[in-house]
């Protein structure tokens, strides 16, 4: 071999050993990068939840919820005019429910019957997130339940995974007196739990047990809430597993939580006003930011008389809204304060008209809802907000991960209803006397 063509041969060799050697450095790297990003679970998914749909036999219909008050308030008339004036004007329809105990004259607000309400909804909601997902009990390592009201011992978690016989190293957290805001919170809890323990998966259930709620006092402030409770229950499952990306319908992009309670003045509009300040800048684009600071810069320098404080317009930064379904005032409220279109809150509205004041699981309602209309396209982002037992609010930001078609995902506890939504909500109700 001539010495040219051998130096020839070896660069090329050598070339080649190069080349093939950084090809192989740069697929390492790729690989490691991608393990570190996804295997080390940054990214939390919800990869289905499910809402129970209270059988019709539970149904409370307008004029006989008035009628079983008469009967219940048969000697304090003025309880049962009160209770008779706010259903006219809460936005309930008919087909809202309420536990057995409740309907008994006079209603039994026992342990045995909390728990037998507690039994139907969360294993109801439960039962068809595990077929949803095909997901057995033992695959679930990290369990958050949440009910403010209903405290029982031993606590529903462990009801829970004592009928599901789930495995003993689960780590499991039952949440209590946190009013309606709470489903965020559990969320909240669940995406930081799974952020320190990779590969698993979490189930979150968000109910409010309202057997206890049964009230036959006569202060006001009890009648209202006793009115406007319903039967409701969510179960989610979250998870960081890389293996279930493509399945999972949702990702966790924010929770933020606000607590005002140091604060002895502070109320919802408080609390939800700083919570919006501290997800503004993690959420809206930057024309709306620039907005926004321009306006509060004039405020500080110019100092002028008429300029109103400028409400960002979330609209740009999200699709869909979820806003806690507790009653009328509260939606309206935060659709003047936000600046929203009718359409943005129709699934509030609809799910207090369909199911009444479900507590924390009313935004899950409300999601469903969207998803349930068609309205659910990949990308979408979607703002869960919820704020209950005085200053706490609390929201979700979720992105949808893929698209949610009515006839494989189903439309869960809408099933043979949602074709009558959107409803005409009158303003007030004559009720029948
Ligand atoms: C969540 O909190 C409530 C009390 O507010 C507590 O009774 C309950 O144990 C927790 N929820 C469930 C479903 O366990
Ligand atoms: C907010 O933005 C949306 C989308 O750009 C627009 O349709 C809507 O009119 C805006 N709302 C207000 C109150 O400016
Ligand atoms: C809705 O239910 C919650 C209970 O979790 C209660 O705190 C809230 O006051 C209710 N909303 C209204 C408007 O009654
Ligand atoms: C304006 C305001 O009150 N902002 C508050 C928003 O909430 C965060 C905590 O979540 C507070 O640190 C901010 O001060």
């Amino acid at each position: 071999m001539e010495f040219s063509s051998l130096v020839k041969f070896l660069l090329f060799a050598n070339t080649n050993i190069v080349v093939n050697s950084s090809i192989t450095l740069l697929l390492v790297i790729l690989v490691v990068a991608f393990y570190l990003k996804y295997s080390n679970s940054r990214v939390i998914y919800l990869l289905d939840y499910a809402c129970f749909k209270p059988p019709s036999t539970m149904r409370v219909p307008i004029a006989s919820f008035v009628e079983h008050s008469k009967l219940v308030f048969v000697d304090n008339p003025k309880a049962a005019r009160f209770q008779m004036r706010i259903l006219e004007r809460a936005g309930l329809g008919d087909e809202t429910a309420l536990p057995p105990a409740i309907h008994y004259i006079p209603p039994e607000p026992t342990m045995q019957r909390a728990r037998d309400e507690a039994h139907l909804v969360i294993f109801s909601a439960v039962d068809e997130l595990l077929k949803k997902t095909g997901l057995r009990p033992k695959d679930i390592g990290i369990l958050v339940t949440n009910c403010s009201i209903f405290c029982p011992s031993p606590s529903l978690s462990s009801v829970i995974i004592n009928k599901y016989k789930m495995r003993s190293a689960i780590k499991s957290f039952s949440l209590s007196g946190m009013g309606c805001s709470a489903s965020p919170i559990a969320v909240d809890l669940a995406s930081r739990l799974l952020k320190v323990q990779p590969n698993s998966c979490a189930l979150v259930v968000s109910t409010e047990i309202i057997t206890p709620n049964a009230y036959m006092g006569a202060e006001r402030s009890m009648l209202v809430p006793a009115c406007l409770f319903r039967l409701g229950c969510a179960a989610m499952l979250l998870t960081n597993k890389w293996a279930k990306r493509k399945q999972a319908k949702y990702r966790l992009l924010h929770t933020i939580r606000t607590h005002k309670g140091a604060d002895d003045k502070a109320h919802k509009s408080e609390a939800l006003k700083s919570n919006i300040t501290t997800l503004g800048p993690l959420v809206l684009p930057i024309s709306e930011k620039l907005l926004f600071v321009s306006n509060f810069l004039a405020q500080k320098i110019l100092r002028p008389r008429n300029l109103r404080a400028y409400v960002p317009n979330f609209s740009k930064a999200f699709d869909h809204f979820c806003i806690h379904a507790g009653g009328r005032a509260v939606i309206d409220e935060l659709q003047k304060g936000l600046r929203l279109s009718g359409q943005e809150v129709e699934a509030s509205r609809m799910v207090l008209h369909r199911f009444g004041n479900t507590s924390s699981s009313s935004i899950w309602y409300e999601l469903s809802y969207i998803e349930a209309k068609g309205r659910m396209k990949k990308g979408d982002h979607v703002w869960q907000i919820a704020f209950g037992s005085g200053f706490k609010c609390n929201s979700a930001v979720w992105k949808c991960n893929r698209n949610i078609e009515v006839e494989s995902d189903g439309v869960g506890p809408w099933m043979g209803c949602i074709e009558r939504y959107p409803a005409h909500i009158p303003h007030i109700l004559k009720i029948e006397q």
